[in-house]
């Protein structure tokens, strides 16, 4: 809880320790990596990314509306390209990248252990922020429409959810499932960045008080595009 004056309220329940973890080669998880308030916080901006110009929409993929709803920065991603205006939606040009929000990527790398040069160089150029729903899913998939090979960064909040972690063959085994919770940090780069992925379940009712959603997740994914322009 955040109280009135915008103080952590007391006897909060202790803010969850910072693990490090490498899933596999590319791919690491660091647990509890934005506090309570950097989430409230960031939960507001989605508030306010969702509301437009490009409001926040469901993709349609093959003519099937997808489960999460999807608000893009930077560029606009729509099944299977990314374009600065959404066409898909109302034509209007998204949102451009907060100088923040590419800051955060950067501060990502260095924490999950990328050396300082590699992280100086990240220049996500677009951020696609989903939300879910407890019914909605996201089915296995790569994020193989950027033309750059530098790292996802992923941020949670709200709800736990189940994500998979995959291969780069094919949908199916091997994979890791992972328990992602609000303020949750991964990175998927280097040999794991084509890799299948996808969200199976969002567990309802495990959103922590004071993330800034009572029910729902919030996933926002950073990408560089190498796109030009
Ligand atoms: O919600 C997540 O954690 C994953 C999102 C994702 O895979 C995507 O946006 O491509």
């Amino acid at each position: 809880m955040i109280g009135d004056d915008g103080e952590p309220a007391l006897f909060d329940p202790p803010a969850p320790p910072r693990e490090l973890v490498e899933v596999e080669p590319g791919v690491r998880l660091l647990t509890g990596w934005m506090d309570l308030r950097q989430q409230a916080w960031t939960t507001d901006r989605f508030r306010e990314w969702a509301a437009g110009p490009v409001p926040i929409r469901a993709a349609k993929v093959r003519g099937h509306e997808m489960s999460v709803r999807t608000v893009c920065l930077g560029w606009h991603w729509q099944p299977y390209r990314y374009s600065r205006e959404a066409t898909d939606v109302n034509g209007r040009r998204v949102l451009a990248l907060p100088e923040w929000l590419a800051r955060l990527g950067r501060r990502a790398l260095l924490d999950v252990g990328h050396p300082p040069s590699e992280a100086d160089r990240y220049t996500p150029d677009t951020a696609l922020a989903n939300f879910y729903d407890h019914a909605a899913r996201m089915g296995m998939h790569q994020d193989k429409d950027e033309r750059s090979p530098a790292p996802v960064v992923s941020l949670s909040i709200g709800d736990t959810c189940t994500f998979r972690f995959g291969n780069t063959e094919n949908r199916g085994r091997p994979y890791t499932d992972l328990t992602l919770r609000s303020g949750d940090l991964l990175v998927f780069g280097g040999p794991a960045r084509f890799a299948f992925h996808g969200v199976t379940k969002v567990h309802p009712g495990t959103a922590p008080a004071g993330c800034g959603l009572e029910r729902g997740r919030i996933n926002i994914t950073l990408r560089e595009t190498g796109l030009d322009g």
